[in-house]
This record gives structure tokens, sequence and C-alpha cells, in this order.
């Protein structure tokens, strides 16, 4: 059992049924030139998720536990783009438009896909998914409960939509998910913080709340003891 200091209270979880949730780690988002700055969008208030998102991931397959990533997006023919979402606000450059990383949102172009420091690894599921929560239209609950996975360990962005949302959907789900703060960012500061509290309060009516370094610190010394991690196996 691995524990880990948070808040509302301290998130126990076993390696073997939890899964580390990287969502959204998109260059359409971190990077200039994609979808997030098309809605006017500071994109560099994002990558500071980047670093310490890495060494959780790292730190997670080290401990041999079951990684999978969401990317937001579209088919090519972008059949499953309701209008609304490609309608709403004043955007300059729209979704399935040609824009610096190739078309917005559209799966196959070079800024909807995962940016390098975060890329999936062999044996790491991608889910596509059309929305911003990554339990609608995607097979993600499937691919979780085939896994026999329980508890969640989220990272990604942002934190208010993607994150938020998704949580939300795993909670109603039945697991136990906690977001780790600095592994999670928004383009507007204020949001990042009040998304956080919003999670944590009411005795964690989402979820759990904790950061980087605690993680580490509770998969360390809980992966010492699970057969993968004596085994060396990453
Ligand atoms: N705009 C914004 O903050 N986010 C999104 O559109 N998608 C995700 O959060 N992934």
């Amino acid at each position: 059992m691995a524990r880990v200091d948070a808040e509302p209270y301290e998130f126990e979880f076993e390696v073997g049924t939890t899964a580390l949730m990287m969502i959204d780690f998109q260059r359409d988002f971190v990077y200039p030139g994609g979808f997030g700055e098309s809605l006017g969008n500071d994109t560099s208030l994002l990558l500071k998720a980047v670093p310490p998102a890495k060494r959780v991931l790292e730190a997670c397959r080290a401990a041999g536990m079951f990684v999978i990533h969401t990317r937001e997006g579209h088919r090519p023919d972008l059949s499953d783009l309701p209008p609304a979402k490609l309608h709403r606000g004043s955007a300059p450059i729209r979704i399935g438009e040609v824009g610096a990383m190739g078309r917005l949102l559209v799966r196959g172009s070079y800024g909807h896909d995962i940016v390098d420091e975060l890329a999936p690894i062999e044996g790491e599921p991608v889910v596509d998914k059309p929305g911003k929560g990554a339990f609608y239209a995607t097979d993600l609950d499937a691919i979780l409960k085939m896994k026999g996975i329980r508890q969640l360990v989220i990272c990604g962005v942002t934190t208010e939509v993607c994150v938020n949302t998704s949580m939300r959907e795993a909670n109603d789900r039945g697991y136990d998910a906690v977001v780790l703060s600095d592994c999670v960012a928004s383009y507007f500061p204020e949001f990042q913080r009040v998304a956080l509290e919003m999670i944590k309060a009411q005795g964690g009516i989402v979820g759990w709340v904790s950061d980087s370094e605690r993680f580490l610190k509770g998969l360390a010394a809980a992966a010492g003891s699970t057969p993968a991690a004596a085994a060396g196996r990453s």
C-alpha cells in the first residue's frame, strides 16, 4: 500500500490497481501556434507542468504502474466535431484549419500529438477523445476496468477544463483520483488555484490534491516493496 500526503487527507493506493493518467499534454495546448493560442491564451503558462509530470511519468514506469495517455481531437473529416464546438467564440483560426503545427486538434497532425518529453512508450494506451472529458465517447473506462484499475493519479492540461471534467467523470464512475498540483496547468492562474480548491473541498467531493514531490515520496516508499520494483522492471 502506498500512502501519499494529500488534501483533504492522505491518499492510499495499490501500485497494481492504480493508473497514471496523462491528460492532453499535446503541442496544440502547450506550444504557440496551436489550438490553445488560437483561443487567445498564453501557452507558456502550461509548459511549467511538463518537467514535474516527466519525473512522475518516469517514476511510475519504473514502479511498473499502468500508464495511459489522452489526446483531445477529431477525425480528419471532422465528422465527430459538434458544430457547437466548431463555432464557439471568435478565434481567428478554428479546429480543422491549418496552423503553424498543422490542422488544429485533428488526429494525425503534428500539433495534435503529445510533446516529446512525455511521449507514450510501448504498452501505454493513447485514448483519443472528441470532448473535454476523457470518458465521453471513448473506451477509457473499458480499458481501466480490464486492467483492474480503481485509482487514478492525474497529470495534464488544462486544470479547469479537461483535467477537471475528466476527474469528475472518473469520480462518478467510482474511481478514486488524486491530481498533482504542479503537474497540471491552466492558462489562468486564478482558475488553477480555484479548480484545485473545488476538487478537494467538502471532504474531497471530487478527489484528492497532492503534488509531485509528495507523490514521488509516497511511491518510492511503496515501490520498494512491490515485485515490479524488486525485479527492477521499468
Ligand atoms: N481551452 C482549454 O483550457 N482547454 C481545452 O480546450 N482542452 C483541454 O483542457 N485539454
